[in-house]
């Protein structure tokens, strides 16, 4: 995964062809592609294999489930082309081990504090300990709150060098040079990119910001 704009792409959109435009008009400003269930199955997982053509997909599939799927599922979504997938913490050290054993030197990610309201209900006062496992289980990363910057701090001073991966930036209220700023590597960023009339200008509006934040990043 290349580490340039510090822009991942959340490829929500649900029309085939349109995501395939979008994906192309970003693709040379953009770390990553992220895409989730709606572009699969709004098309199929063959989405995987020709988005991975332009840049690296990470398949957020949130996968929460014994050791047995989660393996499973994760080999599927690597043979197909993902450079990473995300999966849940909360199944246990088991199930995250089972992901990156699967994951055969691709990235895997752990949700820790989700970005949206409902994310301090139960996931904020777990994040720490998932955060603390990521490091145990040879994870790749984690996936922290843009929309609460603070927490990306405290969770960067728990995991050392890991990966921060960041959503909320744009269509949640969050901002993509605070998040940078308080530790993450890469915001994700959806809606603000793939929903507007001109992805390529909305997306170098965000690069943008970013520079002019690190200027000598
Ligand atoms: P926008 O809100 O449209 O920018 O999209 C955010 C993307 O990040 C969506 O694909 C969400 O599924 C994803 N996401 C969150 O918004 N919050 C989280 O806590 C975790 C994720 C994620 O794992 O990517």
């Amino acid at each position: 995964m290349r580490k340039e704009s510090r822009v991942i792409l959340a490829l929500d959109e649900v029309r085939g062809e349109r995501a395939l435009w979008v994906a192309g008009q970003v693709a040379d400003l953009v770390d990553a592609i992220k895409i989730n269930w709606p572009l699969v199955l709004s098309t199929s997982p063959e989405i995987i294999t020709e988005l991975s053509k332009l840049a690296p997909v990470i398949c957020d599939f949130k996968v929460a489930d014994i050791p047995n799927t989660v393996s499973l599922i994760v080999s599927q979504a690597i043979k197909r082309g993902a450079d990473g997938v995300i999966v849940h913490g909360f199944t246990g050290s088991d199930s995250v081990k089972a992901a990156v054993q699967a994951a055969e030197g691709r990235k895997i990610f752990v949700v820790t504090e989700m970005s949206h309201p409902g994310g301090t209900e139960y996931t904020a006062s777990a994040a720490e300990s998932l955060a603390r496992m990521a490091v145990d289980c040879h994870a790749s990363g984690i996936i922290a709150p843009a929309t609460r910057p603070e927490r990306v701090a405290a969770l960067r001073r728990i995991i050392g060098d890991l990966l921060i991966l960041s959503p909320g930036v744009g269509a949640q209220g969050g901002s993509a040079s605070i998040t940078l700023g308080k530790g993450a590597d890469y915001v994700i960023v959806g809606r603000s990119i793939y929903g507007a009339e001109d992805p390529r200008e909305a997306a170098l509006q965000v690069v943008r910001e970013i520079k002019s934040a690190f200027p000598q990043r």
